[in-house]
């Protein structure tokens, strides 16, 4: 049995993902590609839940603790994950890991290193769609709302952290450009790079 590819958008906040993942399910889904979306955090585990409560500055967690809680967020999916990908869905997912790098790595005291910790050994993506932005071009979108870390001062730390995170399975996208230019140009990566997965194992991520 062929698997599906793992594929992953990253970005700041008003880049365009959460838009481009549903233009591109729509696509697969139009051409009886088996597809299923995934996001994180996933806000509907007991897990997720807590992080939600976190985000909207209902309830204040540890730092550490609740890079801990998104890392734990992600492993209760994976087993999820690998039956679909074995059963050759390809699964596309808004933020994994890099964002939770990132993010904490952008507070005072977190070195990368040890964000990265937690997540070694997840599911590594085939593929990341990084879409890049400026944030000037990234503000002209609308203003950040009311959550936990939408500061533009924390968001340009945060730019600075994805750079650092970038490997050779990443494709860096100008996301500078009307919704339907960039849904046509990322459909046609990720339909380009469905086919060269199949046969390939899955590895695992920073390990
Ligand atoms: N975020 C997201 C983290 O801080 N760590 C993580 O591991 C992940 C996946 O949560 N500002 C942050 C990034 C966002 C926030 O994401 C919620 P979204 O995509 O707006 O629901
Ligand atoms: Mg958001």
């Amino acid at each position: 049995m062929d698997r599906g590819a793992l594929i992953v958008f990253e970005g700041c906040d008003h880049s365009g993902k959460t838009t481009q993942c549903k233009r591109l399910v729509e696509l697969l889904e139009q051409k009886r590609i088996p597809v299923q979306q995934f996001r994180f955090p996933d806000r509907t585990t007991a897990i997720g839940q807590m992080i939600n409560s976190y985000l909207s500055n209902k309830q204040d967690i540890e730092d550490h603790a609740v890079h801990l809680l998104f890392s734990a967020n992600r492993w209760e999916l994976v087993p999820k994950m690998k039956v679909l990908l074995e059963a050759g869905t390809t699964l596309i997912v808004d933020r994994y890991a890099y964002s939770g790098v990132s993010f904490t790595a952008a507070k005072e005291g977190f070195s990368i290193d040890w964000c990265k910790q937690p997540d070694c050994g997840l599911p590594r993506p085939d593929l990341v769609l990084y879409l890049n932005l400026r944030p000037d071009a990234a503000a002209k979108r609308g203003n950040f709302g009311n959550e936990r870390y939408e500061q533009t001062d924390f968001q340009a730390k945060v730019m600075k952290n994805f750079h650092l995170l970038k490997e050779s399975y990443w494709k860096e996208i100008d996301a500078d450009k009307t919704e339907d230019d960039l849904a046509a140009e990322l459909g046609e990566i990720v339909l380009n790079c469905i086919p060269t997965v199949r046969e390939r194992p899955i590895e695992k991520l920073w390990c």
